[in-house]
């Protein structure tokens, strides 16, 4: 099934216009000189920018951090999908510090007009998106079925998280949600970067430290102090909110990893750019991987999936702990739910 193409204005190129030129009433001589000087000025900046490419982040509406270049190994030995072990080299990059905000994702919107998959018409019925609800599961007993837990709501979208009647006063710094794979092309492309490829994103969650479960170390809850924004309590009905949040928190709310990167575990979900296969780890090359040709459906109804990484606030040491730092998650690209961000990444000039 078919959606109709995302299509905007791209209004970056305004940026890029000069202010106009008045007259230069001075001599030619001096004119030459000036030019002269003008030139060397000018090849004396371009040096140093060259030099300076890994000391200043390009981007100031989202601030972003290097993640340095290396070999590190990818693996989580719990899940078949996220074996075998392999080593992997990436390029340096940049990253976004934190997940994209409803107020960053907003000013896209109203720059371009874009509209995302969720405020669409879909399959002849209304617009809607999948809001978790985790009311309609009985109490104490065994609910695994997550069509009991996901309200395909109608109305529901970013701006409207649970729906009509939700609206984003007060969540302004919180994560964007209900975006769809193509939803956050678009905004990477408009902002002038990509999605990161899963092993980039790996690379920047594990902040440089190798082979621990979580970016912080091996232990969820070192000194009994949660370190992201996950669920506490039985999923899907008891939401404890050990942490301080129910759902997304605001980003930054919790420290950051060894590279300054904010949420790399939990609050939502991030899209990658790469298809998900549950067997990619087999065959990915060791250099730069980007992923496979194209998608294998775990749940083998044959969709097509795209990677996403890091967990959500729906994800428990009980239930779902895909918020380690090398376990794999996939999603449908057309479908964003309300766990369901993304961050974006830049490679270096
Ligand atoms: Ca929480
Ligand atoms: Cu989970």
């Amino acid at each position: 099934m078919k959606r109709s193409s995302t299509k905007f204005k791209n209004s970056r190129s305004l940026v890029l216009s000069a202010p106009p030129q008045g007259p230069l009433a001075i001599s030619s001589g001096w004119r030459r000189l000036l030019v002269g000087l003008l030139c060397l000025g000018a090849t004396i900046v371009a040096a140093f920018a060259l030099l300076s490419v890994t000391a200043e982040p390009p981007s100031e509406s989202m601030k972003e951090v290097w993640v340095p270049a290396g070999e590190f190994t990818m693996v989580d030995d719990e899940f078949d999908d996220a074996k075998p072990l392999h080593k992997v080299y990436v390029d340096g990059f940049w990253m976004d510090e934190t997940e994209v905000t409803n107020e960053q994702f907003a000013e896209f919107v109203r720059q371009t007009e874009y509209v995302t998959l969720a405020e669409k018409p879909f399959a002849g019925g209304p617009p809607a998106a999948g809001v978790f609800d985790g009311s309609k599961c009985p109490r104490g007993e065994a609910c695994r079925d997550c069509r009991n837990w996901w309200d395909y709501r109608a109305g529901a979208c970013w701006q409207h998280p649970e729906g009509p009647g939700s609206d984003l006063r007060g969540r302004e710094k919180h994560p964007v949600v209900h975006i769809a794979w193509e939803d956050a092309t678009a905004y990477a492309h408009w902002a002038g970067k990509r999605l990161p490829t899963e092993a980039e994103w790996e690379r920047a969650a594990r902040g440089g430290l190798e082979g621990k479960l979580y970016y912080w170390g091996d232990e969820l809850c070192p000194d009994g102090k949660w370190m992201a924004n996950i669920w506490q309590g039985a999923f899907p009905t008891d939401n404890r909110a050990d942490d301080g949040f129910t759902g997304t928190a605001p980003v930054k709310s919790f420290s950051p990893n060894a590279y300054g990167l904010y949420d790399m575990a939990g609050n939502v979900w991030e899209w990658c750019a790469d298809w998900y296969r549950p067997d990619y780890y087999t065959i990915s090359p060791k250099n730069d991987p980007q992923g496979p040709e194209s998608s294998l459906d775990p749940d083998g109804r044959d969709e097509p999936k795209r990677v996403q990484r890091g967990g959500s606030f729906l994800c428990s040491d009980k239930y779902c702990n895909r918020y380690r730092a090398g376990a794999r998650g996939q999603g449908e690209p057309k479908t964003g739910l309300s766990h369901t961000g993304f961050r974006c990444v830049r490679s270096a000039p």
